[in-house]
């Protein structure tokens, strides 16, 4: 679209479940405004998109992940796992995108590169890698929290003449098991993702060898995967209203909630007939249901490690191996505890090498593989990279900003709204001279159960919008003092948790990015259910600590 042409009344950036959601309740609600949604993948879905990698599936409950506003798909759409696949999740979100008729709106294969505020005319322009334009009245940030991937800066790794790509950027050509017949794999990281890769590579009989690259040993639990029967999917259609009103309950946004009692105030027998019962159970009760103060009282989060540890010794066949696994650096739950389906008897496989780079860092790559500081070559034929995301403010950083008096978002540069990428926000929503600018799963928004809280802020941005065309309002800016007073409640609410003490894509610590290497609060910690009454009571107050004009 050219400059002179009318701008949108909203352009949305990405096609994953915030920007499908944030289109739809728009295209509802305000069906006169012309929207647009610009994807840079060539399919709607996002992280369900990018994330092709052999195991990628929910490793929390799928039922608890939907859409809530769409009753009707609720009671069509029949889930065939507890922990749906990635295709399968995928397959969900391109029905709702074709049941709405969304696609029509939407522009794949299109990265946003700049943006540049203008005062006079109250627009965003934004330009793509081609050079187009798109201006629009407000803007809605549907960039995804984990969608700007991160690789290891492995001296010479440009030499090596293998295969080597992140997970998130899983070859589409490549199959498995197929293309790894015969083949040396090497994998480095052991976040939720790694731990699914490697588990499922390591089922694979035909490889030569799996590497494992390992520099933090992260705690995992088992998932207990289950299929849904007829049956129970029909028992579960008829409880979803219950359901969700459960996920909106829980400060996390979960099915689980802690238990009230504290560790040391029950019996042994009581606290390991708790903890035995949710290890033996599906899902994220053995990191979200745990005794009220694990993640807060460092006795309790030892004494639950070392149940936790004992579980992995039990199942790692070499004791030197288990002890490896084992984490040394921060107890269990502190960092996202991921699930896992037999990752940790795939050390049991004598193909599967673990290689300890605390004890042995890399020291460069080769055309053949990767050196470590023992002077070991580890020759590889692939190397798959489970190496995480700038997370939070990642994609962000990725575009070139010019805000208001051409203020940058996100730099080096000390004048930068997010200097040092230390988020300040109102609400999570918006940000100081970023007019017009709304942000779903913006930083200091609750993450827990990411689709609750994609719809909450989806439901908020659609208030504001409203009520600018309410009030014939075409500005809109968070004042310095709210800005200031959310960003001081955001880090209030996380002092006390063991979690942010620890460093991980939680505290904002990315090793493979310039400038992320301290820990910073980038997320609202507190409780989704406080989050939301504070929005609540903040419209309520006529939106309070917004401008308007
Ligand atoms: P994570 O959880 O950030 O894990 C990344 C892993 O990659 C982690 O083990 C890192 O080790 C490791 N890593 C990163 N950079 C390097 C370098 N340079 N050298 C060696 N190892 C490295 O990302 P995931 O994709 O697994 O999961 C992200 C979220 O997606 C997850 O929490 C779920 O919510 C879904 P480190 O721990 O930094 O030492």
């Amino acid at each position: 679209m050219g400059s002179i042409e009318r701008p949108y009344d909203v352009l949305i950036i990405g096609a994953g479940l915030s920007g499908i959601c944030t289109l739809h309740h728009i295209r509802q609600e305000l069906p006169s405004w012309s929207v647009k949604v610009i994807e840079a993948g060539d399919n709607v879905g996002g992280t369900w998109y990018w994330n092709r990698y052999p195991g990628a599936r929910f490793d929390s409950e799928t039922i608890s992940y939907q859409l809530s506003w769409d009753k009707e798909l609720l009671q069509e759409w029949d889930w065939t796992e507890t922990f749906a696949s990635q295709p399968e999740t995928l397959r969900y979100i391109e029905r709702v995108c074709d049941k709405h008729k969304l696609r029509d709106y939407i522009q794949f294969n299109t990265r946003i590169r700049s943006a540049h505020w203008q005062e006079d005319e109250r627009t965003w322009i934004f330009r793509d890698d081609a050079g187009e334009e798109y201006r629009t009245r407000f803007f809605v940030s549907c960039l995804g929290v984990l969608s700007s991937p991160t690789l290891p800066a492995i001296p010479g790794i440009e030499n090596f003449k293998g295969e080597l790509f992140h997970t998130s950027r899983w070859p589409k050509s490549l199959d498995i098991p197929q293309d790894f017949a015969q083949k040396r794999i090497g994998v480095i990281g052991t976040g939720a993702t790694g731990i699914q890769t490697i588990t499922e590579v390591s089922k694979v009989s035909s490889i030569e060898s799996l590497t494992v690259f390992q520099r933090t040993a992260n705690w995992a639990a088992p998932l207990r995967n289950t299929r849904i029967t007829p049956a129970r999917m029909k028992k579960i259609k008829s409880e979803y209203n219950h359901l969700f009103q459960r996920c909106a309950a829980s400060p996390t946004g979960f099915l689980h909630q802690a238990d009230p009692r504290k560790t040391c105030d029950v019996t042994q027998e009581e606290r390991l007939a708790l903890w035995e019962k949710l290890y033996s159970e599906p899902g994220f009760g053995k990191w979200l249901g745990v005794f009220s103060d694990t993640y807060t009282d460092r006795t309790a989060n030892r004494l639950y490690s070392e149940f936790m540890a004992e579980k992995i010794r039990v199942r790692v066949k070499d004791p030197r191996i288990a002890d490896q696994l084992i984490p040394k650096d921060h107890g269990f739950g502190l960092r996202r505890v991921p699930l896992e389906s037999g990752y940790f008897e795939a050390y049991n496989n004598p193909k599967v090498h673990l290689v300890n780079l605390r004890e042995t860092p890399f020291q460069k790559a080769t055309e053949r593989g990767l050196v470590t500081s023992d002077g070991k070559e580890h020759e590889l034929d692939i190397l798959i990279c489970a190496t995480g995301f700038n997370a939070i403010t990642g994609a962000f950083s990725d575009i070139e900003w010019h805000g208001r008096d051409n203020r940058p978002l996100i730099s080096g540069d000390s004048n930068a709204v997010w200097a040092g990428h230390k988020t300040k926000t109102f609400l999570g929503i918006m940000t100081q001279s970023m007019p017009n600018m709304f942000m779903v799963l913006g930083p200091h928004q609750p993450f827990g159960n990411i689709p609750r809280s994609i719809e909450h802020a989806a439901e908020v941005v659609l208030q504001l919008l409203k009520f600018c065309e309410d009030n014939g309002y075409s500005y809109v800016e968070p004042t310095k003092a709210a800005v200031d007073k959310w960003t001081a409640h955001v880090f209030a609410c996380s002092e006390g948790s063991l979690i942010n003490e620890i460093d991980s894509w939680l505290t904002g610590v990315n090793t493979n990015v310039d400038g992320k290497q301290e820990r910073t609060v980038a997320r609202y910690c507190g409780s989704a259910v406080e989050y939301r009454n504070l929005c609540q009571q903040c419209r309520i107050a006529g939106w309070k600590g917004l401008n308007f004009a």
